[in-house]
C-alpha cells in the first residue's frame, strides 16, 4: 500500500540524485543506500557550485564541507567543516555505522576519513577560486538568493520496504566565515527521519533553518497528521514570521516524504524545485514548490 518506492531531491541536480537513486530503490535496494548514492552524484560534479568538488569557498578560499545522512531506525551520522574530501556524505554514513557518536568535525572529521580509506583532494576548482578572487575584490558578504537554482543537495526515499532514509550535503554559503557551520549537517536542522512518521530537508539560508529546528518541526507537523506539503507551509510561514524585518536576503525551502510515500514542498520564495522518482509513469520529473512571495 502506498506509493513506494520513491525518492525525492533539492532543485535541479536533484535529478541526477534521483536517477542514481532509483538504480538502487528500483532494484529493491535500501532507501540508505539511494540516498547516499544520489547525493553523490552532485557531490562530485564541478559544475554545482553549492556541493562537494568545485563547491565555492569561504572567505580564506577553503572549500569546507557539511553533510549527514539518517535512517529510519533513529541512527545518524554526520561531518562538519570538513576540508579536502570529495564525498562528505559517505564519511557521514561511516560516523554513523562505524563510531559510537553522530557528528564530527573539522581535523578529526578528516582523519577519521583518511584513516578509512577516502582520498586527500584539492577540492577548489580553478573556476570556484577565480570567482573567489574576483569576491576577494569587495569581499561584501551578503547571502545570495537562489535565483540561480544551485544549493544544498536534500534527499529523501521510501524503499519497497517501507523504510525511510534522507541525506543533505553541501559546500555551505559561499564566503561564510572560516569555520562556520550550516544547517545541512545537524540533525533537526537541514534533515530529519522518523521512520514510523516521515522526513523532511530544508534548503536555502542555513542560520533560519538553525534557528527554528526547521527539518525536526515539519516532522512534527506530520506527525500530529499534516500532509507533506502541510508541514513544509506550515513551517516555512512560521519562519517569515521569525524573521519578519529580515525578509529581504531571505530564502529557505523544505522537502518531506511521509510512510506512504506522499511527499511535497515549501518555500519562502518562488524558484525552488526538485525532482521525484517513483513507480508511476510518470517516471523521474522536476515539480516546483508551492511559495510565499515571489
Ligand atoms: C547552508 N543550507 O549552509 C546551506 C546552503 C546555503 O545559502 O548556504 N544556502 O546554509
Amino acid at each position: 500500500k502506498g506509493n513506494k518506492p520513491v525518492m525525492i531531491s533539492t532543485w535541479n541536480h536533484g535529478f541526477g540524485a534521483n536517477a542514481a537513486g532509483w538504480e538502487i530503490l528500483g532494484e529493491g535496494g535500501t532507501a540508505l543506500d539511494a540516498v547516499e548514492a544520489g547525493v553523490r552524484v552532485p557531490e562530485a560534479d564541478p559544475n554545482e557550485r553549492s556541493v562537494g568538488y568545485g563547491g565555492l569557498p569561504d572567505r580564506e578560499g577553503k572549500v569546507t564541507l557539511d553533510a549527514c545522512i539518517m535512517n529510519h531506525a533513529y541512527e545518524c551520522g554526520a561531518v562538519a567543516f570538513l576540508q579536502d574530501i570529495k564525498h562528505p556524505i559517505s564519511v557521514a554514513r561511516l560516523v554513523m555505522e562505524k563510531t559510537p557518536h553522530a557528528m564530527i568535525v573539522g581535523k578529526g572529521a578528516k582523519q577519521f576519513a583518511l584513516a578509512n580509506g577516502f582520498k586527500e583532494e584539492n577540492l577548489l576548482t580553478e573556476k570556484s577560486e577565480a570567482d573567489w578572487k574576483e569576491w576577494l575584490k569587495k569581499s561584501e558578504y551578503k547571502p545570495v538568493i537562489n535565483i540561480e537554482n544551485h544549493d544544498t543537495i536534500g534527499a529523501l526515499a521510501l524503499d519497497a520496504e517501507g523504510n525511510l532514509a534522507g541525506a543533505c550535503t553541501t559546500s555551505g554559503a559561499a564566503y561564510k566565515m572560516h569555520g562556520r557551520v550550516g544547517d545541512s549537517p545537524l540533525i533537526g536542522a537541514g534533515l530529519f527521519v522518523d521512520g514510523e512518521i516521515g522526513g523532511a530537508c530544508a534548503t536555502g539560508l542555513g542560520e533560519a533553518v538553525i534557528r527554528t529546528a526547521g527539518s525536526a518541526m515539519v516532522v512534527e507537523q506530520m506527525r500530529n497528521g499534516k500532509s507533506p506539503a502541510e508541514a513544509c507551509e506550515i513551517v516555512v510561514k512560521r519562519i517569515i514570521k521569525t524573521h519578519k524585518n529580515k525578509l529581504e536576503d531571505l530564502q529557505v525551502g523544505f522537502l518531506a516524504l511521509n510512510k506512504d510515500g506522499e511527499y511535497g514542498g515549501y518555500s519562502i520564495r518562488s524558484g525552488f524545485n526538485f525532482a521525484v522518482v517513483d513507480n508511476t509513469d510518470k517516471g523521474n520529473r522536476m515539480e516546483d514548490a508551492p511559495f510565499k512571495m515571489e
